[in-house]
């Protein structure tokens, strides 16, 4: 096992992984940006380091600082976390390089599933169902037209390079072609650096679901069930919820024997995800998250299973102490995301922080940084704590979700809490009613 552990990471997540290492009993070392050096990850952590100015590119994506304090500490792996560099394949293998484990997979498959076309490609390969679409790259405007003649309207232009859904353009007709195959590549070429773009026929409404898989060195894989995660705004996931409500128990079982299949024969070691959209009864592969996710504690309280030691035992060469049979699914999770943002306009809301109460209670999780006189800094993602609730239904888990958000307190700022309780009485999302366009265009549209 790993000796001490460099967490390239700030806020919750770092909070997070700072207590896998404590139960593992690994030291740990916290890196921060000037303004983040009385956080909760820094003042748990046995030693820190300041590692730059407040600018997450001089701070959290600051290579080079990074791995100074990662060789000065005499760390022997680095948690990347999530977002920042936990993606990043050239960061991966430096750290590797400098003798230090990258705890995550291996780079040549961060580069991999990081390239959109490829990754579809590799998973229709492994028998994993895919939208139909242009097969590889779309180079010009007649060739966009050829294809989407073939795959039929609407159709969509995605970047190869992207993901989370910047550069996607939509045409619904011939007649929108050329304008969103140029607008899709000039987004594609300004954002990634990148501008080659492929097409896919355009899904109009379907939901989000994932499947959280767990894959050790020695070729065991297993997986955690699904999250639904269709309660989004402008690609930010608020709401989670496993099990999903559209499924049944079939699909589930299937999807899951799909999704682990893949990632044997790609021969992924480690944790992460495959994104599906889901329509009409059909899962569709959309990208796999190569890393820990914010919401991977859905599963965790749905299975009893700790993901993040898993996580670093894997790393660490250790073998999965369980298998797919011994994992139980049990009762109903959801998460709410608590943003420092307000609830109607989603414009960030930094500040201090006064009056802080956390709700508790059987079943109630809370994964956050924050404390009371906390001020939150401009510079950062606006996630300040998670709100997970477990109970044995669907039905009491609204309930008990509703109770823990009267409960929450966090005074001074505006946060997205205020859109959950309502959110919680709306009839849709009490009947688990919903799809990826629901919260920005429906549930606003009518009287609940
Ligand atoms: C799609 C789609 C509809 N049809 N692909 C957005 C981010 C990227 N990961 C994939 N995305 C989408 N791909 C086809 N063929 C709709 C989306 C999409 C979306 C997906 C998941 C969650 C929220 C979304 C919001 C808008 C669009």
């Amino acid at each position: 096992m790993f000796q001490k552990i460099l967490i390239a990471n700030r806020g919750e997540i770092a909070v997070r992984i700072l207590r896998a290492c404590k139960m593992l009993g690994i030291k740990t070392v916290a890196v921060h940006s000037v303004i983040d050096e009385s956080l909760m990850h820094v003042r748990f952590a046995d030693e820190s380091v300041c590692i730059g100015p407040n600018r997450a590119a001089d701070s959290y994506l600051n290579v080079a600082s990074i791995l100074s304090a990662a060789e000065l500490t005499g760390c022997d792996a680095l948690h990347p976390g999530v977002g920042f560099l936990s993606e990043n394949a050239k960061f991966a293998k430096m750290v590797n390089g400098h003798g230090i484990k990258f705890i995550g997979p291996d780079p040549l498959h961060l580069s991999e599933m990081g390239d959109k076309i490829l990754a579809k490609k590799k998973m229709m390969e492994y028998g994993v169902p895919v939208v139909k679409g242009s097969d590889g790259d779309v180079q010009s405007v007649d060739a966009a037209k050829r294809i989407a003649e073939e795959i039929g309207y609407p159709v969509l232009f995605k970047a190869a390079s992207g993901g989370g859904g910047k550069g996607m353009k939509v045409a619904e007709s011939i007649s929108e072609i050329e304008d969103a195959f140029r607008l899709a590549k000039s987004e594609a070429r300004v954002n990634f650096g990148d501008d080659t773009i492929y097409m896919e026929r355009y899904l109009k409404n379907p939901r989000h679901i994932e499947i959280q898989i767990i894959a050790d060195s020695f070729g065991n894989v297993v997986h955690l069930g699904e999250r639904d995660c269709s309660i989004q705004r402008n690609h930010q996931k608020l709401i989670e919820e496993s099990p999903c409500t559209a499924l049944s128990p079939d699909q589930r079982q299937k999807i899951g024997e799909i999704a682990v299949r893949a990632v044997e024969k790609i021969g992924y070691v480690g944790v992460g995800t495959l994104e599906f959209l889901f329509e009409d009864g059909e899962f569709f592969f959309m990208e796999m998250n190569t890393r820990l996710q914010v919401e991977h504690g859905v599963s965790e309280e749905l299975t009893g299973i700790d993901i993040v030691s898993e996580q670093i035992r894997i790393a660490a060469g250790e073998r999965l102490s369980f298998g797919q049979s011994d994992i139980r699914f049990s009762g109903h999770v959801m998460e709410f995301r608590i943003n420092a943002e307000d609830s109607e306009t989603f414009l960030p809301s930094p500040g201090r922080i006064e009056e802080l109460f956390f709700p508790g209670g059987n079943g109630i999780r809370v994964d956050s940084h924050i404390y009371s006189e906390y001020v939150i800094p401009p510079f950062y993602d606006s996630l300040i704590a998670k709100l997970m609730v477990r109970a044995d239904s669907r039905q009491e888990c609204l309930s008990k979700a509703r109770c823990a958000l009267d409960e929450l307190v966090i005074d001074g700022i505006s946060t997205t809490a205020e859109l959950y309780k309502k959110l919680l009485r709306n009839t849709d999302m009490i009947r688990g009613d919903v799809s990826i366009h629901w919260l920005e265009d429906d549930w606003k549209n009518y009287d609940t």
